[in-house]
């Protein structure tokens, strides 16, 4: 999970600031961070890894020297290395228009928000997370795209689904057996920034997955954008999206029902609102 990302000059002087989390990595430790390594930063400009990453307690600092600037982003331990310093490339590449020595102007500075979340977010994770027989496996199906196995089969498969544009890569991932994982969740949900908790619209079933699911994923995700659907609305016994909006506390259900899905861009809205939804919230 991204936290921030911040750069610095060589006198670790701030230039630039975000945070993406609702959890910021704290001042004290980004102080630390600055102090300690501050007068290693002219070193490393000669480095062959251009790369270097340090952990501070839970936060891990991946960090770069371009053009007498230090690039850092912060994320958690856990996070993969490999891919956190392939985004600062990305990041790096992408900013190295804008005159950072300076300060800049108010455009400029929404320019480069611009720039830095398209490149943050270049790849999307969307997980599909109910009880079982709702539906997850049949949307997942639904949607074209290519399947990629990351991760074990056995509890879960990856799709890269096709979008109009290529940009973000968005890929949905849909659990097997979920009920049976509870303790594993924190590590399943690893890279997820949206996820989908899809019921079938019944009573029992709407109140078994919030007592199952959402503290669960608000816990073990606080970051996550957490999106509804309403499945199985073809159902005479279905309830209302919006009742089961209130019932889960989400910000979004959307009713659907796969057996009466006409095409698959209504299916394909829904995904396209929340990555929309999702990274309008680092973009105001
Ligand atoms: N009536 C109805 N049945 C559905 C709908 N969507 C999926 N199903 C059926 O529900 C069953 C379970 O679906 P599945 O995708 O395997 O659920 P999962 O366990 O959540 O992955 C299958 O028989 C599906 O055909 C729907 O919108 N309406
Ligand atoms: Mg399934």
């Amino acid at each position: 999970m991204i936290r921030d990302f911040f750069i610095v000059n060589l006198q670790t002087k701030e230039r630039f600031h975000k945070s993406y989390s609702k959890e910021p990595t704290p001042e004290s430790i980004v102080k630390m961070f600055l102090l300690k390594y501050a007068k290693e930063f002219k070193v490393d400009v000669e480095d062959i890894s251009p790369f270097k990453n340090i952990t501070i307690k839970q936060f891990m600092f991946t960090f770069l020297v371009k053009n007498d600037l230090i690039y850092v982003i912060i994320t958690d331990i856990h996070d993969s290395k490999k891919d956190i310093e392939l985004l600062l490339a990305r990041v790096t590449k992408s900013l190295s228009d804008f005159d950072l020595q300076n300060s800049l102007s108010k455009s400029h500075k929404d320019i480069l928000e611009v720039t830095l979340t398209k490149d943050l977010f270049s790849q999307i994770k969307i997980a599909l997370i109910g009880k079982d027989n709702v539906g997850k496996s049949t949307i997942f199906n639904t949607l074209e795209g290519e399947i990629s196995y990351s991760h074990s089969k056995r509890v879960m498969r990856s799709k890269h689904i096709l979008t109009e544009s290529s940009d973000p890569r968005v890929y949905l991932l849909d659990y097997i057996g979920t009920e049976d994982y509870s303790p594993q969740w924190p590590n399943l949900l690893r890279g997820i920034h949206i996820i989908l908790i899809v019921v079938d619209s019944t009573v029992e079933n709407v109140l078994s997955t919030k007592r199952l699911f959402i503290n669960l994923v608000k816990k073990a995700k606080p970051d996550a954008l957490i999106m509804g659907i309403a499945n199985k609305q073809d159902q005479s016994n279905a309830l209302d999206a919006s009742l089961i909006k209130k019932m889960l506390d989400l910000e979004d259900v959307f009713p659907l029902s796969m057996h009466r899905l006409a095409d698959t861009k209504s299916l394909e809205n829904i995904f396209l609102n929340a990555i929309q939804k999702y990274l309008a919230q680092f973009l105001q």
